[in-house]
């Protein structure tokens, strides 16, 4: 119930006389900029099935060829945003890029934050700031802000990754902008050779690296492994989950989104509290049922779906034989940086 004084309460002629020196009264906007309790959200449970955008998207590639598309990418457009804002939610942008054998996407660098996650395909590679990272399904790759970034394909298949930005984010604060530049040199090193195992990091020569993000690979092997190490060190941890983290800062390992691979046991149904941030499920390996607010969505390798901040996820692992694997990003780093982050239980 809005208690509070309409707009139509008040005479015709003071409300223009207001908007014409660019006045609005607070009071009938009050309670809907500021709801009792519980935020207004646009972002609705939303599911997209790989089987969906797969044939639409090696068609965008039929169609459109790279030198006219930069980065020929479908949006997983969030319908309770309005498909055209291209939002996944508040702060998450999500696409299928697709780069066919032989194509190049050049070199370009940008305010928002990317990361991209290897659906389908070998033979790819993303060269970050110089490094060049090869793409296997499963991996997941950086490109933080202002890093120069291409993708090439060496294979003989198409390739399919996902990419997750926080583009509505920094879009909003006007603060997205890109620039485009020339083929990058690809220089010696690889961050996810040189910390290759956690808890050990390169001391060259007795300083500690300088790079704001030292490490731009995260091999899915090597996550696969750590969550497996997880589960078998503690049979009754509920939440077996790793962060992706900055090695060298233990953070994030981006500053807005968080990243992190989660394995669900088999038949194991894991309830995820009701937090502030949005979040988003992607399926790397198996077949997961999500609950969330009023929809269920079955889930099989390649899904994505997502679900608005402060409501409980309930997932399922529908094999009682096989573990399940998710990626899962969310808007935990800017919420926690901005003070609003909650954990409602
Ligand atoms: O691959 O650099 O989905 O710049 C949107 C914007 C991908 C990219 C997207 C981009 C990219």
């Amino acid at each position: 119930m809005n208690d509070l004084g309409r707009i139509e309460d008040l005479p015709a002629d003071y409300v223009q006389d207001l908007r014409n020196v660019n006045l609005v009264p607070l009071w009938p906007s009050l309670r809907g900029v500021l709801p009792p309790k519980v935020p207004t959200r646009q972002t609705q449970p939303t599911c997209w099935a790989y089987k969906d955008i797969k044939p639409l998207l090696l068609k965008a590639g039929e169609l459109t060829p790279i030198e006219k598309a930069e980065r020929r990418v479908l949006v997983l457009a969030n319908p309770g945003h309005g498909l055209d804002k291209m939002q996944a939610s508040a702060a998450m942008y999500l696409g299928m890029q697709l780069l066919m054998p032989g194509e190049w996407a050049p070199s370009h660098r940008h305010t928002p934050n990317a990361v991209r996650m290897v659906v389908e395909g070998e033979g790819a590679w993303t060269t970050v700031d110089g490094e060049k990272c090869p793409m296997s399904r499963g991996d997941l790759i950086l490109t933080p802000t202002g890093l120069w970034h291409e993708h090439g394909h060496d294979g003989t298949e198409p390739v399919i990754w996902l990419d997750v930005l926080d583009l509505p984010l920094v879009y909003y604060m006007e603060a997205s902008y890109h620039i485009n530049g020339d083929r990058q040199t690809v220089v010696p090193g690889q961050g996810d050779k040189q910390y290759a195992r956690g808890g050990v990091v390169p001391s060259h020569v007795f300083e500690r690296s300088k790079k704001a993000y030292p490490m731009l690979r995260y091999a899915w092997k090597d996550a696969k492994a750590a969550l497996e190490s997880l589960a078998a060190d503690d049979a009754g941890l509920e939440q077996v989950q790793v962060t992706y983290t900055n090695p060298e800062t233990g953070g994030d390992a981006e500053n807005i989104l968080g990243f992190y691979a989660l394995m669900l046991r088999p038949g194991q149904t894991l309830r995820l509290s009701a937090r502030s941030p949005a979040q988003v499920f992607h399926v790397i390996e198996g077949a997961v049922q999500a609950q969330i607010v009023a929809s269920t969505f079955t889930l099989a390798e390649a899904d994505t779906c997502c679900a608005p901040g402060y409501e409980a996820v309930t997932l399922s692992n529908l094999n009682t034989e096989q573990p399940a694997f998710v990626f899962i990003a969310d808007e935990s780093p800017l919420h926690r940086k901005l003070g609003v982050y909650e954990n409602r239980g």
